[in-house]
């Protein structure tokens, strides 16, 4: 059999404006979530503070300046090959509180710089309409998702963004990695409930209740625009997205079994079954007695949701877990959770296990429960790289996570997966979302810019540039 990806695949990079972009509080953006969160690493986790500190260092008011340089980084884009490129526009570049009735006009006006430079270099764009940020005004005001209110202020936002960008986007997604809303992190990063509160990003205590409310809150907002856009834009193509942490049973113990998948149900499933089938699954009626949620609905809102089914899903995938029963269980850390610990795997330096066949693995699985085209619009490798005397990164190990990434892809093609594109996650340095950090770098792509704020800006290509370039240029058949 021929190993082959289809004709028209997507090659390309994922980024997220609040990590890059920097220019926080230029061109009259607001301040939004992340600008709160000061920088952490491995060891110590990010603080948020509710007032902006000038003595502190919030990494994300930088970012890797994108906001200037992106002319700049898209040729760079265009050199590798790239044919699609993943992005999020900031909400609060374009409604500085969120819920005032006019946009600012030249956040709208970046945005058409952006999208025009890729345009002139052959490449779609993805765009991500919240990728863990809002304007931080809607957090003071309303505890974020919490608050019915955000669905009106979140449908305004993007009728305005459609309207502007219809002759530029084509591809769109509602909310970065949804799912994350069931846990402390994502009601951080992703739904915001965090009104007057001061502490580690992933300290802040919610019940499920508040955690299920907010995400109910959100499938209305993500069911009703996708909805407007299929009636009024029908060349649109609307997904959703989810963080996708493949787990395994720890071992064959039935109980194992059955623990994981009430995790799988939890993590990887609830949220992509009502965004993608239009309603609640039949196990979270019961999850939901258990645990205490009643969700406050409007008569509306189930049909907003039947009505609002995605086009295509999309994932990130960096990694596997094990779930398991048993008190002896060796524990890592992982994209935004913590997990068993699996011998079979390696992990990155920041705990990640890798795990390629996994990505086949779930490929495989979220296929046959949708049937619908798959983007993997998140992959990639955070590691530390040194820049040799002569002004090199020889990053062979991301090389290798990549090209085994890419052959378990492939296989997943072959197994009869509708897979149509691949944005490996920060094709350039960016700031870590869950750290914080510079130095757990994912690029091909390397930025001088360093984790106590200091560095030139200036972008330097790593060997993972051209090793990625060749990939795509063979449209994933050269993994040699
Ligand atoms: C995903 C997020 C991204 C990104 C990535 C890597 O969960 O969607 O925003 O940051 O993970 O994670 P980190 O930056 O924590 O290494």
């Amino acid at each position: 059999m021929e190993k082959k990806f289809p004709d028209g695949f997507f090659w390309g990079g994922a980024t997220a404006a609040n990590q890059f972009e920097g220019a926080w509080d230029v061109d009259g953006r607001g301040p939004s979530v992340d600008d709160h969160v000061m920088g952490g690493s491995f060891e110590k986790p990010r603080e948020i503070t509710v007032d902006i500190d000038p003595n502190k260092l919030y990494p994300n008011h930088d970012g890797i300046d994108f906001y200037h340089h992106y002319a700049e980084d898209i040729a760079l884009f265009a050199e590798m090959g790239f044919n699609m490129f993943r992005m999020s526009i900031s909400w609060s570049r374009i409604f500085p509180m969120g819920d005032e009735d006019e946009p600012n006009e030249a956040g709208l006006a970046f945005y058409d710089k952006v999208f025009d430079c890729c345009r002139e270099h052959g490449i779609e764009p993805l765009v991500t309409l919240s990728h863990y940020e809002m304007p931080y005004h809607l957090v003071e005001k309303y505890n974020g998702w919490a608050s019915r209110e955000l669905i009106g202020f979140f449908e305004r936002y993007c009728r305005t963004v459609f309207e502007r960008y219809k002759d530029k986007v084509t591809y769109w997604l509602t909310f970065n990695e949804i799912n994350t809303g069931t846990s402390a992190m994502g009601a951080t990063l992703s739904t915001g409930l965090i009104q007057g509160y001061e502490g580690p990003m992933s300290g802040i205590e919610v019940t499920p209740q508040q955690c299920y409310q907010a995400l109910h809150h959100q499938f209305v907002a993500s069911g009703r625009v996708v909805r407007y856009a299929h009636e009024h834009y029908p060349q649109f193509k609307m997904g959703n997205m989810d963080c996708f942490i493949l787990s395994y049973a720890a071992t064959c113990d039935p109980a194992d079994v059955w623990a994981n998948e009430q995790e799988m149900r939890r993590m990887n499933w609830f949220c992509s079954d009502v965004q993608v089938r239009g309603a609640y699954p039949s196990y979270a009626w019961r999850y939901f007695e258990e645990n205490g949620v009643k969700l406050a609905m409007e008569p509306s809102d189930l049909e907003d949701i039947k009505k609002g089914t995605v086009d295509f899903y999309t994932f990130s995938y960096y990694m596997s877990s094990t779930v398991g029963t048993h008190d002896d269980m060796e524990m890592t850390q992982g994209n935004m959770t913590f997990g068993g610990k699996n011998p079979y795997l390696e992990s990155t330096d920041w705990g990640w296990q890798i795990d390629p066949t996994g990505l086949r693995y779930s490929l495989n699985l979220i296929y046959d429960r949708y049937q619908i085209p798959l983007m993997v619009v998140e992959n990639g490798m955070g590691a530390k790289d040194e820049v040799t005397a002569d002004g090199k990164i020889h990053d062979t190990y991301r090389i290798d996570y990549l090209k085994k990434h890419v052959a378990a892809m492939r296989e997943a093609v072959m197994d009869g997966v509708d897979l149509i594109g691949y944005t490996w996650w920060g094709p350039i340095d960016l700031v870590s979302a869950g750290t914080g950090e510079m130095r757990k770098r994912y690029g091909f792509i390397y930025v001088d810019k360093h984790d106590d704020g200091t560095g030139t800006y200036q972008r330097l290509k790593k060997d993972s540039f051209y090793a990625y370039q060749k990939i795509i240029a063979s449209n994933g058949a050269d993994l040699d």
